[in-house]
């Protein structure tokens, strides 16, 4: 459409309406209402990932209002924790002579070593006090197989071993799915994309995750979620709840 044809297009409701009848601008997108078919993910909302934590992200526990003021939007809502054995493998302290926030190979491809953080069982690897989803209907957790990593709440970092999550939202309709939570470069990231993978419609919303941003993984993990079709919103898009 050309500018020209848009503004006539734009001028021309606008006078068919009328001034000041209008509640939200005429140029504005239409607010997204989640319905039955669609679940909010909440990755990882714990204290391991908050200030006074032991991978604490920036801003990690300012996505708790945000994300309890969603909550009521949805009719489906997961929630997920990182849940590591002592010892894991993705812990620079399991490897003699490693350092947090470096890479090794190991044999399912390369990983991130970190700090040792959310144990099972810890009061560390605890949801954050302050989060309140009293709807929530599954607890997936994640990365206890002590050999493997899982950033994604759909599939383990070997890329084979499922944790269920797909085949439990598919056996109950849902088609959409809408993530929040930290960090927006790690595990919010894998699992809008592997839910892309799994055929799911993707959303993340943005202004409920906060990033942990290692050698610029923020910004390529937008792109790689842009090109396969993952939608980047703001928390202000999506609609009241209805009824
Ligand atoms: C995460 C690093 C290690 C995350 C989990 O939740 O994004 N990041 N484990
Ligand atoms: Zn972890």
């Amino acid at each position: 459409m050309t500018v020209l044809s848009s503004r006539r297009r734009f001028l021309g409701a606008a006078a068919a309406l009328g001034a000041g009848c209008a509640a939200a601008p005429l140029w504005a997108a239409a607010p997204i209402q989640p319905g039955a078919k669609a679940a909010l993910i909440v990755v990882d909302v714990q204290n391991c990932f908050v200030e006074g934590g032991t991978l604490p992200v920036k801003g990690g526990a300012e996505v708790v209002p945000v994300i309890n003021a969603l909550a009521p939007k949805f009719q489906n809502i997961v929630v997920t924790q990182d849940w590591h054995t002592p010892g894991h493998a993705s812990f620079a302290s399991a490897h003699s002579g490693q350092k947090a926030f470096s890479s090794i190979r190991l044999n399912y491809g390369d990983q991130v070593l970190w700090p040792d953080h959310c144990v099972q069982g810890t009061d560390d690897a605890a949801l954050h006090k302050d989060l309140q989803l009293p709807t929530a209907q599954l607890i997936i957790r994640k990365g206890f197989n002590k050999g493997v990593d899982s950033y994604s709440a759909f599939q383990e970092a070997d890329r084979k071993t499922v944790t269920g999550l797909a085949g439990y939202l598919k056996a109950r309709g849902i088609d959409t799915v809408f993530v929040a939570g930290l960090a927006t470069d790690f595990c919010v990231a894998w699992t809008a994309l592997d839910a892309r993978k799994a055929g799911f419609k993707a959303y993340v919303i943005e202004d409920a995750t906060r990033a942990i941003d290692l050698n610029g993984s923020l910004a390529a993990a937008w792109k790689q979620m842009a090109a396969q079709g993952v939608r980047r919103i703001q928390s202000g898009d999506i609609a009241a709840a209805a009824g």
